[in-house]
C-alpha cells in the first residue's frame, strides 16, 4: 500500500562530514521508503526560492548562504503519516531541544546547521518534491 510522502534534504554540513549513509539508514529503519534520491548543489538563487516562506525571518540570508554552500542530498520519502512521523524522527529544529535517538540529536551542529530538512505539511512536501524531482525520477 502506498502511503503519504514527505520531502527531505540532508544539509551541507552533514554531507560534508560523511553522515549521508548513516542518516539515510535511520530514515529507512524508521519505516520510510525512498521514492527519489539525488545529490546536488543549490545555487544561491534556487536556495532563496526554496526558502522563500522564510524571507522575512532574520536568519533568511544566512540560511540561503548556508544551504547553497555545498552539496546536499534531496529525497522523497514514503510512509503512512509521513510528514508528522518524519518530524518526530528528525527531532526539534534546535538540536539542543531534540529528543534522544533523533537524527538532529545525533548529527546536527546548531539551529542553522541542523543536518536535515523535513517538510511541514503534505502540501509543502509536494511543492518541495516538484522543486527537485521529475516524474520519471520517482519510483
Ligand atoms: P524546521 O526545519 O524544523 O521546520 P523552521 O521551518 O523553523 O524549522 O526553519 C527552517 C530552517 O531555517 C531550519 N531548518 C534551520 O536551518 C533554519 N533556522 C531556523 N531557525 C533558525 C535560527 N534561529 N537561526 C538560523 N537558522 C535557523
Amino acid at each position: 500500500m502506498s502511503g503519504n510522502r514527505t520531502f527531505t534534504m540532508i544539509k551541507p554540513e552533514a554531507v560534508e562530514n560523511g553522515h549521508t549513509g548513516a542518516i539515510l539508514a535511520k530514515m529507512q529503519s524508521g519505516g520510510f521508503r525512498i521514492v527519489a534520491l539525488k545529490k546536488t548543489q543549490l545555487s544561491k538563487e534556487r536556495a532563496g526560492i526554496f526558502y522563500e516562506v522564510h524571507k522575512e525571518r532574520p536568519f533568511y540570508g544566512e540560511l540561503v548562504d548556508y544551504m547553497s554552500s555545498g552539496p546536499i542530498i534531496a529525497a522523497l520519502l514514503e510512509k503512512e503519516n509521513a510528514v508528522a512521523d518524519f518530524r518526530v524522527l528528525i527531532g526539534a529544529t534546535d538540536p539542543a531541544d531534540a529528543a534522544e535517538g533523533t537524527i538532529r540529536k545525533e548529527f546536527a551542529e546548531s539551529k542553522a546547521k541542523n543536518a536535515v530538512h523535513g517538510s511541514d505539511s503534505d502540501e509543502n512536501a509536494a511543492i518541495e518534491a516538484n522543486f527537485f524531482f521529475a516524474e520519471n525520477e520517482r519510483f
